[in-house]
């Protein structure tokens, strides 16, 4: 059998996720915590960062980098209340970097907040019935579902088996409390009273689970592990779920063994069943996974190797129960609705785009931060971030509908201009993110300003074009299931991914290596030029340039290395 990877022993050897954190976290001498327990503070929802930007400026002068720790807070499908906001963004600016971070996955990321106000940080979030437990680490992370409460029926059904989801799979190790919280040490305890579920080595690597309702796949239900896809009635009422299994974005530049997938349809579940299902999942790959390379470690690769019929039996038999065939469903898009929007209760929503997902006033820009803030000190609704990173004030009393319009106006909480803009998205990169190759969150804003120049040259402003960049290929604004994916290569230089379709059901696939600015312009203008002129009625730009030959289909993540091929000749 393979060496099991260095984790592996870390987990085993930490007393449930204590590891030495407690003793870290009184040590003023450094501002950040040893590398064993650098690993375990992320099953507890946080990240020893430094500032990239400093680093040079640091060695020379022999300070130590300038450490500070990165916080996710666990919410389950991205709901808060006003209150809730007010105390994050509150925390956000006492402790933090003065930004919040509204991420992928519906969370809030608090970065900047130094070691010796971890606990007063995570105290102020916990007074708020809030934590970051696992909102990181081998477990279950946060779990997603369609925010869209313009459905509210289905989607009242989707966020109730969304939070079941997330109870059943979080982690029951008392060290959280203990540590962060200042609670009683309770000591020891056999694997399946701890921890039923996942046992003191936790899973092989990261799970995530997302809950979607169609039309919408707003959540990129293909992205992700496991997911649930809501099957309706003509009332909209759920009927059952489709399983879906397998889905992730992770790879390594020039190591093709991996790869983005997306998720297979696996069967279809009655509504009862759903959690057993999801946590007969969870066992089969916290037994089946790879422990000795993490790089192969995720369920995506289980099910390649095993397949799929092997691994649905082994579920089946795990949840005693058998799954359906998959019922049909379709997705029309993987965005966001933008704009009010009247709910069947006699509410009313209000989806904002939020740049890239930083939250921040900027100088002379728009007020994201304190707009939003005046916005939760009036609302008696509630605050819900979305998957592709925006925010919507939801349920919104008539009699507050005025009022809010006014913050909007006054902190210039505006709409983006075009199409593209609207569906973009980047991952955070430089300077926080350790993995970082390229710049993103802070590039893409200018690369947009200069394809919305080369779009309205040819008409196509205000057509929806999905278009997410990320600074290495981890994948974490899913880059591979937009239709234009721009992939961190090195310092100002991307990998050009093209050919995903809009409603996030199929992978790009590599078109052009290691591009600058200009070029990376200059791919794409042509493009532009293509579709405006050659494009059939309502055929969205990743079909367009598969058919107009510019690019090969992806059937699924083995072939997503494969030469493209397509390229059509000038
Ligand atoms: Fe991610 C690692 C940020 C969603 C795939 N991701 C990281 C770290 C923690 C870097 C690290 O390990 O040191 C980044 C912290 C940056 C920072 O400074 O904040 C980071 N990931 C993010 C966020 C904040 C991006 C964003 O701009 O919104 C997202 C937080 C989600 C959340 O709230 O939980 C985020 N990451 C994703 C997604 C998208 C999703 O889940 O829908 C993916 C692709 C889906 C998947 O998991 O396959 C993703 N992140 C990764 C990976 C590659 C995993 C793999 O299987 O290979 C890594 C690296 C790793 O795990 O080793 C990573
Ligand atoms: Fe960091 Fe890479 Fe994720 Fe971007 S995609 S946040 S650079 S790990």
């Amino acid at each position: 059998m393979a060496e099991l990877s260095r984790n592996e022993y870390i987990k085993e050897a930490s007393d449930y996720l204590r590891g030495t954190l407690a003793e870290g976290l009184a040590d003023e001498i450094t501002g950040g915590i040893v590398e064993d327990d650098q690993q375990l503070v992320k099953f507890h929802g946080m990240y020893l960062q430094d500032d990239r930007d400093l680093r040079g400026e640091r060695t020379r002068k022999k300070l130590e980098k300038a450490f500070a720790f990165m916080l996710r807070v666990r919410i389950s499908g991205g709901v808060l209340t006003p209150r809730q906001w007010c105390a994050l963004d509150l925390v956000a600016r006492v402790y933090g970097n003065g930004t919040m971070r509204a991420t992928t996955r519906q969370t809030i990321q608090l970065h900047g907040v130094i070691k010796s106000n971890l606990k007063a940080t995570l105290k102020a979030i916990d007074e708020q019935l809030l934590n970051t437990i696992a909102a990181c680490g081998d477990v279950n992370r946060n779990v997603m579902c369609n925010p869209n409460p313009h459905q509210s029926k289905a989607h009242a059904a989707a966020l109730a088996l969304t939070r079941a989801l997330s109870d059943h799979l979080e982690p029951r190790t008392p060290a959280y409390r203990e540590i962060w919280l200042d609670g009683e040490k309770i000591a020891g305890g056999e694997d399946d009273v701890v921890e039923p579920i996942y046992g003191r080595t936790y899973m092989p690597r990261k799970f995530k689970i997302v809950v979607a309702v169609p039309p919408s796949n707003d959540v990129d239900i293909f992205a992700h592990d496991l997911g649930f896809i809501a099957i309706l009635d003509g009332n909209d009422d759920v009927t059952g779920w489709n399983v879906t299994v397998g889905g992730g974005m992770g790879m390594t530049h020039g190591e093709p063994d991996t790869y983005p997938r997306a998720a297979d349809v696996m069967g279809f579940c009655a509504p009862r069943d759903a959690v057993a299902i999801a946590e007969a999942v969870v066992t089969v790959q916290r037994d089946w996974g790879d422990r000795s390379n993490r790089k192969h470690a995720r369920l995506k690769y289980t099910i390649e190797d095993r397949g799929l019929g092997a691994f649905r039996a082994e579920v089946e038999k795990r949840a005693g129960v058998t799954l359906e065939a998959p019922k049909p469903f379709s997705f029309t898009s993987s965005g966001d609705r933008y704009g009010w929007t009247e709910g069947e209760n006699g509410k009313s929503h209000l989806t904002l785009y939020v740049e890239n997902g930083r939250i921040q006033d900027k100088a002379g820009g728009a007020g994201m931060l304190t707009g939003l803030r005046k916005i939760a000190e009036i609302h008696t609704g509630d605050m819900r971030l979305t998957a592709n990173q925006n925010v919507i004030v939801a349920n919104v009393a008539k009699e507050d509908r005025a009022a809010i319009e006014a913050i909007v106006k006054q902190y210039n909480l505006v709409q983006p201009a075009s199409g593209l803009r609207r569906n973009s998205m980047a991952c955070v990169a430089l300077p926080t993110c350790g993995l970082a190759l390229a710049e993103c969150e802070r590039y893409l804003p200018e690369l947009l300003d200069a394809l919305d120049q080369r779009l309205a040259a040819y008409g196509l402003s205000d057509d929806d074009i999905v278009i997410r960049m990320t600074g290495c290929p981890n994948g974490c604004a899913r880059p591979y299931l937009a239709e234009i994916g721009l992939v961190g290569k090195g310092p100002g230089r991307y990998n050009l991914y093209l050919g995903a379709a809009f409603d996030g059901s199929r992978l790009s696939k590599l078109y052009a290596e290691d591009l600058e600015h200009g070029a990376i312009i200059a791919a794409l203008d042509p493009l532009f030029a293509a579709y405006a002129k050659e494009r059939e009625p309502n055929e969205r730009f990743g079909a367009f340039v598969i058919r107009a030959g510019f690019v090969a289909r992806t059937e699924n993540g083995r072939d997503f290395h494969a030469d493209s091929g397509a390229r059509r000749a000038a």
